[in-house]
């Protein structure tokens, strides 16, 4: 079988299914699209991908796109690696998808508005009051993980699961942007313990691009 994930590495969405195929060691190849890369508009890629966006995953016929849900499949697809990073337990399972949907509903939009502001847009260009009132929803999302980080090294429990990942390659740029970020020490423990990890070092914890 031929695997494809089509997308720049510099992409959030992108890092997430990254390290998710490395994590469960599935051989692949990547090819740059978006951002700078362009491609996305292509007849042929909206066949793919009619949202135009990264990542779109593609195993010979199959393809798919939406990271979270392309994170679920390739553990899916793939259970015995997958045994501890998408555990087939109901209630472990439920709690992985329960962080991941809030990765998705909490932290996205203001994290976008966040890093889009700071790190991709001109200083002259930026929104300082949309960007400020990013910031304090951005860390009113990280606030709802503070008290289980407290509890367990990993979002769910004692392992990586697919709920770290998904909120895993943004707490790099939170913990890296020039914003005031509450005090909370769970969190921190939990990104230094992201950073010892190599698959994360190379895919995610790179300069803010
Ligand atoms: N909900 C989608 C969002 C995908 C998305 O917003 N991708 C961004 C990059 S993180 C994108 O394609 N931006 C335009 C581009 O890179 O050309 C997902 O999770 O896959």
């Amino acid at each position: 079988m031929r695997r494809t994930l089509w997308g720049r590495s510099t992409s959030s969405n992108v890092m997430k299914v990254l390290w998710t195929l490395e994590t469960l060691k599935l051989p692949y190849e990547r090819i740059d699209v978006g951002g700078p890369f362009g491609k996305t508009d292509t007849p042929e890629y909206r066949a793919m991908n009619p949202t135009g966006l990264v990542p779109t995953l593609q195993e010979d016929d199959f393809v798919m796109w939406e990271s979270n849900a392309i994170m679920r499949y390739l553990c899916t697809a793939n259970p015995l690696p997958a045994a501890t990073l998408f555990p087939q337990d109901p209630h472990v399972r439920a709690r992985v998808d329960q962080w991941m949907d809030a990765q998705q509903t909490n932290q996205n939009r203001p994290g976008g508005v966040v890093f889009l502001g700071l790190v991709r847009t001109p200083e002259k260009d930026r929104d300082m009051t949309a960007i400020g009132r990013g910031v304090r929803e951005l860390g009113n999302a990280y606030a709802l993980l503070e008290p289980h980080l407290a509890k367990h090294p990993y979002i769910v429990g004692d392992h990586l699961t697919l709920a770290d990942i998904a909120w895993g390659v943004h707490v790099h740029r939170w913990f890296n942007m020039p914003i005031e970020r509450p005090d909370m020490p769970a969190l921190r423990a939990w990104y230094d313990r992201l950073l010892e990890n190599p698959i994360y070092r190379e895919h995610v914890a790179r300069p803010l691009v």
